[in-house]
């Protein structure tokens, strides 16, 4: 009989799955693991902490759609690796996490580096597999695979004990289990279509499922055949060309007025892919009060959880979107609703920024920068948001931004991530925050290691932004923990990982561009003051109308 290893058994599937890259950080319990991929066709990015794996990972899987593979040892590799996967469950991004565990003997007498890492990943992701035996990954492989691909996406994590990765087993084929596309059932086509005949004011509400479900040509096919204007959320953001005179923004806490006015007279919402969470919603009672609802979604979970729709379809966005085009023959030319959309644009544009506001200023040359095949990814934050009001996406898998989960960490990793998946297609711009930076700042060690063209453009407010922003509003200015006293030098740090670094001058109007077009990754340190705000703002748990378009503070101060 051939033999191999379980980890054998291990690399050897992923390798006929087609994964070409994994990033991890080796330890005890994972050597095996190791070992098997010595030699191996896939390529190991060593990453300077389990979180900086999984974002890497993750972002490979969210520039392409095909799963990031990330790979740790067990206790705190595992525990470390624990947020980029709940990050991924939040997006319902492909990743497969691989832990190693003590040996089987060990387990539950408190053995060094022993954590229950099953419990761990449990609740957030699409299952946990302890793999007790190594012929077990012959099922488990497959299943997990599938799990992670089909339906509605997301990770699967498996914890494999040491002495099960050195157990040899028979070498023979692996059984895989492919699920079938899920299509809608033809009444909800018909019944469908005849809402959308009946509606005066129909919008289409989309979100990252129509990104996972690859549905983004038909989304626009449909739109402008039947004149449907679309919302995206921030997750949706590059779906639907920012520039189809169609498309009428990003909705909710940060949306421009005009959005919110507009979903606000909408008598039909089409919503796709997308989770009515509250940062787009706002007061649920409040949301698209005249408006009846289809909602499509290959989760059946989602369907019905937060508002009721008139009509449900659990069903593959791209499937469901094909067949209502091939059955509505009547376009509507909608010219009542289009222009009654133009009036409330002119009437509740987006605030003016004052003159002096850096952040915006750089979002608006960067938006000038910007090439259709150029990724940007984001941390959590103001920047964040400035870069999702601002920035224009015209293709799917160009916009990477932590949305459910909102985890400031994210931008570094997942950019060398979407840089590796896409070495020669555009550059990946990461735009963060300082305090976002700090808490992933070790990859840029990995960044530079890999020498990929990751431009990161740094917001430096000294503060974390986003929380003196709310508490300025929210709490009458009672700053609490929200400013850093003593200041980073970004740029000597950056140096110091060999880095190259740059300081922007607005007043240079090459500064941008020639940063951009270096060759090789780059930071560009950008100080901004902690008084900028995200404007408008809806108060959390306030309706998406009670928008507030003026900076308080700054009236105050002149
Ligand atoms: C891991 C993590 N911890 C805490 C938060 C809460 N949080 C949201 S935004 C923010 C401030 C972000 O500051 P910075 O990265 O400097 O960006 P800025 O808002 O200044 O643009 C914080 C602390 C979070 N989202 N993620």
């Amino acid at each position: 009989m051939e033999t191999i290893s379980g980890a054998q058994l291990l690399i050897k599937f992923l390798e006929e799955k087609g994964v070409t890259t994994i990033a991890g950080v080796p330890g005890g319990a994972a050597l095996p693991l190791y070992d098997a991929l010595h030699g191996s066709s896939i390529r190991h990015i060593l990453a300077r902490h389990e979180q900086g794996a999984g974002f890497i990972a993750q972002g490979m899987a969210r520039a392409t759609g095909f799963p990031g593979v990330t790979l740790a040892t067990s206790g705190p590799g595992a525990t470390n690796l624990v947020t980029a996967v709940a990050d991924a469950y939040a997006d319902s991004i492909p990743l497969l996490a691989i832990t190693g565990q003590v040996p089987q003997h060990l387990i539950g007498t408190d053995a060094f580096q022993e954590v229950d890492a099953c419990q761990l990943f449990r609740k957030i992701t699409r299952r946990s597999f302890f793999v007790a035996s190594a012929e077990e990954l012959y099922t488990i492989l497959p299943e997990a695979w599938s799990l992670m691909t089909s339906d509605r996406p997301g990770p699967v994590h498996i914890d494999i004990p040491k002495d099960v990765q050195n157990q040899k087993v028979d070498l023979k084929r692996f059984r895989a289990v492919f699920s079938e596309s899920k299509t809608p059932q033809p009444q909800q086509i018909v019944a469908a279509a005849a809402m959308i005949a009946e509606s005066e004011r129909p919008l289409l509400y989309i979100g990252g499922g129509i990104v996972h479900a690859d549905a983004a040509s038909e989304l626009a096919e449909f739109a402008q055949t039947h004149s449907i204007p679309v919302v995206s959320s921030l997750m949706g953001l590059g779906a639907f060309p920012a520039d189809d005179e169609l498309f009428i923004g990003m909705l909710g806490m940060h949306a421009a007025p005009y959005t919110n006015h507009i979903m606000h007279e909408a008598d039909l919402l089409m919503a796709i892919g997308v989770r009515f969470d509250d940062r787009a919603t706002g007061k649920l009672s409040e949301f698209c009060p005249d408006a009846k609802v289809i909602h499509i979604d290959i989760d059946a979970r989602e369907l019905g959880k937060l508002r009721h729709a008139q009509l449900a379809v659990c069903a593959d966005a791209k499937p469901t979107l094909a067949q209502l085009l091939g059955y509505m023959e009547n376009f509507a030319q909608r010219s009542a609703w289009l222009a009654r959309i133009d009036a409330l644009r002119t009437a509740y544009p987006l605030p003016i920024t004052p003159d002096d506001a850096e952040s915006v200023k750089l979002m608006h040359a960067l938006a000038a920068e910007l090439e259709a095949s150029d990724t940007v990814t984001t941390d959590v934050g103001q920047h964040q948001m400035w870069a999702a009001q601002y920035l224009p996406f015209h293709e799917p898998r160009r916009w990477l931004t932590s949305g459910g989960l909102g985890t400031m960490g994210f931008g570094l990793p997942a950019a060398i991530g979407a840089a590796l998946a896409n070495q020669k297609a555009g550059r990946v711009i990461c735009i963060t925050g300082d305090g976002s930076l700090l808490m992933n700042i070790q990859e840029f060690a990995t960044l530079v290691e890999l020498g990929l063209p990751v431009k990161i453009i740094l917001l430096d407010n000294g503060h974390l932004g986003l929380v003196r922003q709310q508490q300025q509003m929210f709490f009458s200015g009672r700053f609490s923990a929200c400013e850093f006293s003593s200041a980073v030098d970004f740029m000597r740090i950056a140096q110091a990982f060999g880095l190259a670094a740059t300081s922007y001058d607005s007043t240079n109007p090459d500064c941008l561009s020639d940063f951009l077009s270096a060759e090789g990754p780059g930071l560009l340190h950008a100080r901004i003051a902690a008084t900028e705000k995200v404007l408008p703002m809806v108060a959390p748990g306030a309706g998406n109308l009670q928008m507030i378009v003026e900076d308080v503070e700054a009236l105050v101060s002149t």
